[in-house]
């Protein structure tokens, strides 16, 4: 069952959030060479204090069915270790789900102002940039991998789990079911098992992703691979309950994004169909669902159950 988190949780998410920084700012010195706006609104989107949850699960996971490997190596030239691969790839997915919310938020898609407590990209910017800069973050999420990761095995592997989650398969599935996603469209009947599959697509099938590509670089077996992969599924799905919960009662501002944008926009959600209460149950039921994944790990992936903890009952 999920517990209550820990005051060690926050340090050590502290500590992950400041390798992935390191890792994304070494990456981009390293990779862009032109210094236009395309660069710039890069560094301005994934500089913003974004919370760094999957790329956390990525170090983490591989950390869990490797334990050896928990000590931080630093990204090396020309490759590394296992441990150098799983920063690289949790800068990755950092970067395929940045360009997600750089295009999610341009007036085609939820036309928003606020991102990361700042301007939107197409706002601080304008929006050929902000098309540009959501396509330059998920190219260069792919050239990282097939440059960078020590062994090809491996950094195909990661291409092709990454590919399969963000893509149409899984992210831009979801979001195109979102788009239609009125109340009015849906029957009655269908509402409930809809939003459960745009939350599989849209937001579980990213975090399913980034236990897998963690438990990739780790060297897990099927086993570990497949116990992980529910886990980040699981997640997922309590994870977007909490944020739909938080659209409804949290403020913009406490946010860093708009508030109240689901009700405004007739979507269907949990909330609108189950109510508050109810969808708090289903969300605890999801991350209770997630820790029991943990099983085969015992004690060594305690910092996975703090982590679906903290997913839910966060408050940003
Ligand atoms: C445009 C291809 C494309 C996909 C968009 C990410 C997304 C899919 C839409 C954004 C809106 C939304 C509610 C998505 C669900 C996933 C989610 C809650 C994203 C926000 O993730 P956080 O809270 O954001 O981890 P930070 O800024 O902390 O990284």
């Amino acid at each position: 069952m999920v517990e209550a988190v820990n005051s060690d949780f926050a340090i050590q998410l502290r500590d992950k959030r400041a390798i992935v920084n390191d890792t994304l700012r070494k990456l981009l010195a390293q990779h862009i060479e032109v210094d236009d706006d395309v660069k710039k609104a890069i560094k301005y989107t994934l500089e913003a204090p974004g919370k760094r949850v999957r790329s956390a699960m990525v170090l983490w996971c591989c950390e869990v069915v490797s334990p050896s490997f928990a000590r931080r190596s630093g990204l090396r030239e020309g490759g590394g270790s296992v441990n150098s691969d799983a920063e690289i790839a949790a800068a990755a997915i950092e970067m395929v789900h940045t360009y997600s919310l750089v295009h999610d938020d341009l007036p085609a898609m939820d036309n928003d102002d606020l991102r990361r407590g700042q301007p939107t990209c197409h706002k601080a910017f304008d929006e050929a940039t902000a098309i540009l800069t959501g396509d330059a973050l998920l190219t260069l999420a792919f050239e990282v991998l097939a440059e960078r990761i020590s062994d090809p095995t491996i950094a195909v592997k990661l291409i092709r789990q990454l590919a399969h989650d963000a893509g149409p398969t899984g992210m831009i599935a979801g979001q195109m079911l979102d788009v239609r996603a009125s109340m009015l469209d849906i029957p009655k009947g269908s509402r409930a098992s809809r939003v459960e599959e745009i939350h599989t697509n849209k937001t579980a099938k990213m975090f399913r992703c980034a236990a897998a590509m963690g438990a990739i670089c780790g060297g897990a077996n099927e086993v570990q691979l497949d116990a992980l992969c529910e886990y980040g599924l699981k997640t997922g799905l309590g994870f977007q309950i909490a944020d739909d919960i938080l659209d409804a009662s949290a403020t913009s501002e406490h946010l860093g994004k708009t508030a109240g944008k689901d009700s405004a926009a007739g979507k269907v959600t949990y909330l609108s169909i189950l109510g508050m209460e109810k969808s708090k149950q289903l969300a605890k039921k999801f991350a209770d669902e997630a820790v029991a994944a943990l099983e085969p790990f015992g004690k060594q992936a305690d910092i996975l159950r703090q982590l679906a903890a903290a997913l839910l009952q966060r408050t940003r």
